[in-house]
């Protein structure tokens, strides 16, 4: 294919205010994107490159452990909130608008703990298995190590994600300050059916209990169905042991539920009949209704989707085409699809989902949108494989109620201004 050819079909409309048909990323007329391809030429036509002076000396010493870039210093976690009286108990959010790809690298995953991140060490901590089994297990980690393993690339959120989305005015902060209780990470376990089934499991049992050892004791009860199904003994986090604040040496990780019950630090897991009935599962998780009445084990996390570029504190620089990128995931399998808006939901296009897509984790989306350099509001719609669809807060809004804690997945809203600032609006 001639450029003339791909540039002409690549950068086809697809819908209002100049957003362009996903053909382009999959053409050469991505090259259009770039800064050459703006005609702004903004790197300078070469005539010869200066050898940097640093290439006349000797580079800094090997190490044991690596360090990333000083001057990457400024991506940190954000919005670190802890309890008054507390020094571990609290949140810190993931800074979604400065990485790419769908991996969260481990320095960077959120962190949600209810009492602070305990020291354990792995020689002497256990896990026990009891409960309605034939054959009670305790297991040292050497022991449980010793179990095949599977690794999955999958997200974590947090029910609480997202929650400023009920406050009456849009709250003004980055796409991490504002849905970063979210990270994605390859995780590499043993499954928990091949522990269960090597314990013995009770044809009464319907639920497990697990427990975790940090001072919280946070305890949460799963349905055994789920235990069975895709349940892991998280051991690893991105082909390293799992880091202290994530639960190590080891906790359970339930792919697509809330956060909440993939317990860190898990000492315990008890076959039950019936769920437990915890206060972490009654005083908290729950989902208040509008007749006030409340829903419990409301475990899978909605389809939903972001756009991380451009975004607050992401800015625009000029009219002119840009790349339009986000997340988008769903507690219910694989994205099936993305659409993107840019002229405030009126109309709305396809976005160009970027490899691998992969069961409850996050997919990388592309859109292509020339701006004219005019008020614009865009935004991201993600549909799942089971046809769930991302509501509008006014939707979302109106079938869950205007109070609750948990579950927010409603689209979010950026507006660009014509100086290319960006805030967070309603519609
Ligand atoms: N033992 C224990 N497990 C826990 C928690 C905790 O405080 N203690 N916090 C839960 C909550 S609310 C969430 S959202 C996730 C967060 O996991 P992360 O800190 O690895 O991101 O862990 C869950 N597991
Ligand atoms: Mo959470």
């Amino acid at each position: 294919m001639d450029n003339s050819e791909s540039d002409s079909s690549a950068l086809q409309a697809v819908a209002g205010n100049g957003l362009l048909h996903r053909r382009i990323f999959l053409t050469r007329g991505a090259a259009l994107l770039g800064a050459t391809g703006l005609g702004l030429l903004t790197p300078k036509l070469a005539t010869a490159q200066t050898l940097p002076e640093l290439s006349n000396v000797p580079g800094a010493a090997l190490s044991e452990y690596g360090t990333r870039s000083v001057f990457e210093d400024s991506v940190k976690r954000n919005n670190i909130l802890s309890y008054p009286g507390t020094t571990g108990s609290g949140g810190s959010w993931t800074p979604l608008e400065s990485l790419e790809g769908i991996i969260t690298p481990s320095a960077l995953h959120f962190e949600r703990h209810h009492s602070g991140i305990p020291a354990i060490n792995p020689d002497t901590h256990q896990l026990l298995i009891h409960g309605l089994v034939k054959r009670p297990l305790l297991f040292s980690m050497d022991a449980l190590c010793r179990y095949p393993m599977v690794s999955r690339i999958q997200f974590i959120e947090c029910s609480g994600n997202s929650r400023v989305g009920w406050a009456p005015e849009p709250v003004q902060k980055s796409s991490g300050g504002l849905h970063g209780l979210l990270s994605c990470s390859e995780w590499t376990g043993v499954p928990l059916s091949i522990l269960l089934d090597e314990a013995g499991v009770d044809p009464k049992a319907n639920w497990i209990l697990a427990e975790g050892a940090d001072s919280a004791a946070m305890t949460r009860s799963v349905p055994l169905a789920k235990a069975m199904d895709d349940t892991l003994i998280a051991v690893y986090q991105n082909g390293e042991k799992l880091r202290p604040s994530n639960g190590y040496p080891i906790r359970l990780f339930l792919p697509g539920y809330e956060g909440n019950a993939s317990v860190k630090w898990l000492r315990r897991i008890k076959v039950t009949a019936g769920p437990t009935m915890t206060r972490d599962e009654t005083a908290e998780y729950t989902d208040t209704r509008p007749d006030g009445s409340s829903l419990m084990f409301t475990f899978p996390m909605e389809v939903k989707s972001i756009i991380t570029a451009p975004s607050l504190g992401r800015p625009m620089q000029g009219a002119g085409l840009y790349e339009i990128s986000g997340l988008a995931w769903s507690g219910a399998g694989k994205i099936a699809r993305v659409d993107v808006s840019v002229d405030g939901g009126r109309t709305w296009g396809q976005a160009a989902l970027s490899e691998p897509v992969l069961d409850k984790a996050f997919t990388r989306f592309r859109a292509a949108w020339r701006w004219n350099g005019g008020p614009a509001i865009i935004m991201s719609r993600a549909i799942d494989e089971s046809g769930a669809v991302q509501p509008s807060r006014e939707q979302f809004i109106a079938s869950k109620g205007l109070k609750r804690d948990y579950h927010y997945n409603a689209i979010q809203n950026w507006k660009v201004a014509p100086n290319g600032k960006v805030s967070n609006v309603y519609a």
